[in-house]
């Protein structure tokens, strides 16, 4: 297990104003930041992150959000980084979010959710890499 996850927090979230208590969220939380950064997708790469999403019905709406602003990227650390951190941001559905979860509290709507989290150790890797080199992770 490598103890590590990726989120980004979404052009929504950012809109919104709420970068800064969801990262203070994420470091009360007890995350470590071994990357963090400001920065914004191109449809193309949006395209590129999502693609295991290209065939369902949302996949063109998601890659017109994801680049329609800027987005913060990080990669943060905690013993079991990828189910803690799914558990801090709730259910994909704000709607069906706990009480208390980022989606609950910063959430719009089920396309426009505020926060990714990786779904797997696997993946986390793939998509941290994505957005930062061995240079930027500390
Ligand atoms: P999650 O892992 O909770 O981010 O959710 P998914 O990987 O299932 O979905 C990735 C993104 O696709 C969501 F964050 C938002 C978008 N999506 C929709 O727009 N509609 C849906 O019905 C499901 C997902």
């Amino acid at each position: 297990m490598s103890n590590r996850t990726f989120t980004m927090i979404k052009p929504d979230a950012m809109r919104n104003g709420h970068a800064g208590a969801i990262i203070d969220r994420f470091i009360k939380e007890g995350f470590r930041i071994v990357a963090l950064k400001q920065t914004k997708l191109s449809a193309e790469k949006a395209g590129e992150f999502y693609a295991v999403h290209k065939e369902r019905p949302f996949y063109g709406e998601l890659v017109d959000f994801m680049s329609s602003g800027v987005i913060v990227a990080a990669i943060l650390e905690k013993e079991n980084a990828v189910a803690a951190f799914r558990e801090l941001i709730g259910a994909t559905n704000p709607s069906q979010a706990a009480e208390g979860t980022i989606r609950k509290l910063y959430a719009t709507s089920v396309g426009e959710n505020a926060v990714h989290g990786s779904d797997s150790d696997e993946n986390a890797k793939i998509e941290g890499s994505f957005f930062f080199s061995g240079l930027e992770q500390f």
